[in-house]
């Protein structure tokens, strides 16, 4: 059917073992995501980071959560235990009741995240293929929840050379990566310059993690 008023009801498709898309799954709450958002920034602004490898991200990126992330000039990765508690504000309720309903409708009871990523996609803004592997028990999934600008996302296998699939993600759109696709690489295509009701000129991506 054609979704003429954007009110359709959410559904799941299987990409892979142990990943789901979750369409439209947090469409309901994300104008409260998205200001939420805006309240984690006032404090712990979006900054470009670097790769470990030494190149500046294209996508801005904020957290919140019991962690704070290793600064450019620290290294790469999860720092200590509420290192900056002065900026990083705690996750939000919305947020973590969000993430474990996603992660128990795709098999995994027991999602207990301790950590939110925010990534800020502006156009031409776009991620590398790589692998996500900076959690200590890569047998937790991660979620990650799309807003805003449509983005071309990449998932691939377990080698970088491995053929890519693409998959459009849109707003609202929920992905559970957990199991064997827990350490699958992927990456976003440069996106494409728009406007959204909700967000402006931007995509943003909440990955949800347990870190420790
Ligand atoms: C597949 N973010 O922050 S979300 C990242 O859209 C990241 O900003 C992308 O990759 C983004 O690390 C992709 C989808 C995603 C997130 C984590 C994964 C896919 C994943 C972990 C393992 C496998
Ligand atoms: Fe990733």
């Amino acid at each position: 059917m054609l979704d003429l008023f954007g009110d359709e009801e959410p559904w799941a498709e299987p990409l892979a073992e142990g990943a789901v898309v979750l369409r439209r799954r947090a469409r309901e709450q994300a104008g409260a995501i998205l200001a939420q958002v805006q309240q984690i920034a006032a404090r712990n602004p979006f900054v470009h980071r670097f790769t470990p490898g030494g190149q500046r991200m294209s996508a801005a990126m904020t957290h919140c959560g019991d962690f704070g992330w290793a600064s450019e000039s620290r290294g790469y990765g999860y720092a200590e235990p509420r290192s900056d508690a002065g900026r990083c504000p705690p996750m939000p309720a919305l947020f973590r009741e969000l993430a474990v309903s996603c992660a128990r409708e795709a098999g995994f009871s027991g999602f207990n995240p301790d950590f939110c990523l925010v990534n800020r996609y502006e156009p031409g803004a776009k991620m590398g293929l790589h692998q996500d592997k900076d959690e200590r028990d890569l047998r937790q999934p991660i979620v990650s929840v799309s807003l805003g600008l449509p983005a071309v996302f990449l998932f691939g296998g377990f080698e970088r050379t491995d053929a890519t699939q693409r998959l459009l993600l849109e707003h609202g759109d929920v992905v559970v990566w957990g199991g064997p696709s827990r350490l699958r690489f992927h990456g976003i295509l440069p996106l494409k310059p728009g406007s959204h009701p909700d967000a402006g000129a931007f995509r943003y991506n909440l990955t949800f993690r347990r870190a420790r």
